[in-house]
């Protein structure tokens, strides 16, 4: 049976350099007799040049960074397979396509996008979600996102685009933050955000984590069968354990107590072996149907609702190993919208087309030169034989006579034909510098979101804006934006300019069509790799604990010891003690003990954020006078009582209760 999936990894044990007890070297590979202390002319002297260990050590050092991705420069990487369900010949002639018992191995990168590489995971931001898949045919990036849609509709507006998001550049202010004026500033100028910024604003952009996100090549791109008949194809990632994200208030916590919050949870995940998965599906349009739409399959700020064409599932993907060296790998790996293999290819798509230019430019520079493709984690396992020479770090020794096509020196080698041949689409026109008419509607889809959302969604969403506009100091682009809201809904203008204290301005909702499928309801549920806090204190029935905790882990949570002191609490190791951890880190929470806990302030708080952040509670034994000091409603989600597994377990696997009612919980 063909497994390409160890393919990568042979490759890659070609450069791994072991852990084990050699010798300390300089890069000319002589022996180090000590590193600690540089060569100096007496004990006192000063130092001598002559010594090429120290030169060399500085030197190395000096030259450790390479410039950080322009945008996504904080990201988190896995390797892993896909593998195909069943084989697509009518559609794609792509190998890995075609044959399910192929494990095409893959490296993906999630990021997020406005930060710099040491910000906080857990922002108000777009996430990436780029996939290579070292095929047999050449390599493939899918590089997406986890929102469906773009801010702009032609690449020529990113520049504008990401400098209106990044921090202003008189004091470089704030980091990784979208809530300012320059950002609000382009959106009110530039209407073809709003539907993206909808996204942007919804809990979408607060992810659990990556493992519980979806993916979107956001472009319609292009499937061609081994006859060189099309297919428009939209791709989507659908994460096995749901859709699921944190709320805001978290978000904020969660920044400071972990800000490596979405890397360790999926770095944690991987050790553990509970191997996120996702299935890859497709939205198929004929060529005919191109203009069926009442939006342009063109334009990358637009959706084709699941309801007008359904997803169908071809393939999963699993995640499951750890890169072993952050620079080298997750640092160094390069994307590629224009990395393509036979049967997939590009449409006119605007966006995408400067995409295409974009990536390679941006590699370049980056990684320091045109031989990029031969670091590691970036190399084919296909062969790579062509007549491109020579450049800064050419690692390979050409043998060849030649290098140009054609020649008879080398038998004509390398020989090219039976290659990747683009699609023969037919293109005429006049040169014009404009949008497609076919592009103007910046509303309608923005609206059909907004239709769509559940009203716990509808809230965050108002409470998004409120947040965002109120970090804007210029008041005509906050009432800019508003003007724009009452185009999408008036519902959502009018709560908006309320809480901005703006006057509420009138409109008529565009339509009144919805696509529940945006909505984040309705998600498959599960206690597996769900994360639940144990609070424990010296006198708590370590019995009764030990049997719930069995038998959550038995569903596949992770469950994690918190009490007042590390050590053990009765014979059960303690996993965190109470200062140094927060419910946010956490999904759910199990009160075990009241007759310690009860009266400590930090438990006390513990219990009472869990709540405000309409997680699942649970408590047991003396564990409900820890939920009355905190002075707790019995409410949805409080799960007490002799035998709480089953319903604890279904709570925490229902994530929140966003209609739960925090308005009586004191601070
Ligand atoms: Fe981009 C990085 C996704 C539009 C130019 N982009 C980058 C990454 C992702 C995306 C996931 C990080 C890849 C990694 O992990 O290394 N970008 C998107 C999506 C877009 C999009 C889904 C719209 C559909 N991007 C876009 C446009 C341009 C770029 C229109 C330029 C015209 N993107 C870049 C870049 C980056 C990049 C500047 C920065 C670092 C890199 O490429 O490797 O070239």
């Amino acid at each position: 049976m063909p497994d390409d999936r160890e393919a990568k990894d042979r490759q890659l044990d070609a450069y791994r350099i072991p852990l084990d007890d050699l010798k300390m070297t300089t890069d000319q590979g002589i022996r180090v007799e000590d590193t600690d202390n540089s060569l100096k002319a007496g004990v006192r002297g000063p130092t001598i040049m002559e010594d090429f260990h120290f030169r060399e050590k500085l030197t190395r050092f000096d030259h450790e960074r390479i410039p950080e991705r322009v945008v996504h420069a904080r990201g988190a990487g896995a390797y892993g397979y896909f593998q195909v369900y069943e084989p697509l010949p009518d559609l794609t002639s792509a190998a890995f396509l075609n044959d399910p018992a192929v494990k095409t191995p893959v490296f993906v990168r999630f990021s997020t996008v406005a930060g710099s590489r040491g910000s906080a995971d857990t922002v108000r931001d777009v996430r990436g979600f780029a996939t290579k898949f070292y095929t047999t045919q050449g390599n493939y990036d899918l590089v997406g996102n986890n929102m469906p849609v773009f801010f702009i509709q032609d690449g020529i507006k990113f520049p504008d685009f990401v400098h209106s998001v990044k921090p202003e550049p008189h004091n470089e202010i704030p980091q990784a933050q979208s809530a300012h004026d320059t950002l609000w500033d382009f959106v009110q100028m530039q209407p073809e955000t709003l539907h993206m910024i909808m996204w942007l604003m919804s809990d979408r952009a607060i992810p659990r984590s990556y493992r519980m996100m979806q993916g979107f090549g956001v472009h319609t791109f292009r499937f061609v069968n081994a006859s060189g008949q099309g297919t428009f194809v939209k791709f989507h990632w659908r994460p096995v354990l749901g859709t699921y994200s944190l709320v805001w208030d978290e978000v904020l916590r969660v920044q400071g107590n972990d800000p490596d919050f979405n890397r360790r949870d999926l770095w944690e995940a991987i050790e553990r072996g509970v191997y996120p998965e996702y299935e890859l599906c497709v939205q198929l349009v004929p060529e005919s149907r191109e203009h069926d739409f009442d939006f342009d399959l063109l334009d990358a700020t637009k959706i084709i609702p699941e309801e007008q064409v359904p997803l169908r599932p071809i393939g999963k993907m699993t995640l499951n190993r750890n890169p072993q060296n952050f620079f080298a790998e997750t640092e160094q790996v390069a994307f590629h919208t224009a990395n393509v293999v036979p049967g997939i290819d590009f449409t006119n798509d605007p966006l995408l087309q400067a995409r295409n230019f974009s990536y390679l430019d941006t590699q370049l520079l980056r990684l320091g030169g045109p031989n990029f493709p031969q670091i590691p984690i970036n190399r084919p396992i296909a062969e790579v034989r062509n007549d491109q020479r020579d450049g800064f770090h050419q690692h390979m020794i050409h043998e060849s006579r030649t290098s140009y096509a054609l020649n008879s020196i080398s038998g004509g080698c390398p020989a090219f034909g039976d290659g990747y041949q683009h699609y023969q689409e037919k293109v005429d026109g006049t040169k014009i510098r404009k949008r497609s008419p076919s592009f103007e509607d910046h509303y309608s889809q923005a609206t059909l979101f907004w239709n769509s959302m559940a009203d716990w969604e509808k809230k965050h969403i108002v409470a998004a804006y409120l947040f965002e506009l109120g970090h804007v100091e210029r008041k005509p682009i906050k009432e800019g934006v508003v003007k724009h809201l009452a185009k999408i809904h008036p519902d959502l203008a009018a709560q908006v300019a309320e809480g901005l204290g703006l006057p509420v301005p009138s409109g008529e909702p565009v339509h009144a069509d919805t696509s529940p499928a945006l909505s984040m309801t309705n998600q498959p549920q599960s206690v597996a790799t769900r994360k639940i806090a144990i609070l424990m204190g010296d006198g708590t029935d370590a019995v009764a604990v030990r049997a719930l905790r069995l038998d959550l882990e038995g569903r596949g949570a992770i469950c994690e010891v918190v009490a007042p002191h590390e050590g053990l609490v009765g014979d059960t190791t303690v996993d965190r003690q109470l200062s140094a951890a927060n419910s946010v880190i956490y999904d759910a929470v199990v009160a075990a003990d009241g007759a310690a806990l009860a009266s400590m302030g930090r438990a006390v708080f513990f219990v009472r954020e869990a709540f405000k952040h309409q997680k699942a509670i649970g408590a047991v034994g003396s564990g409900t006078r820890l939920l009355e000091a905190a002075q707790l409603p019995n409410d949805v989600g409080v799960i007490t009582g002799d035998d709480i597994a089953d319903a604890f377990a279904g709570a925490v696997a229902g994530h929140r209760f966003y209609d739960r009612d925090i308005s009586s919980v004191p601070a």
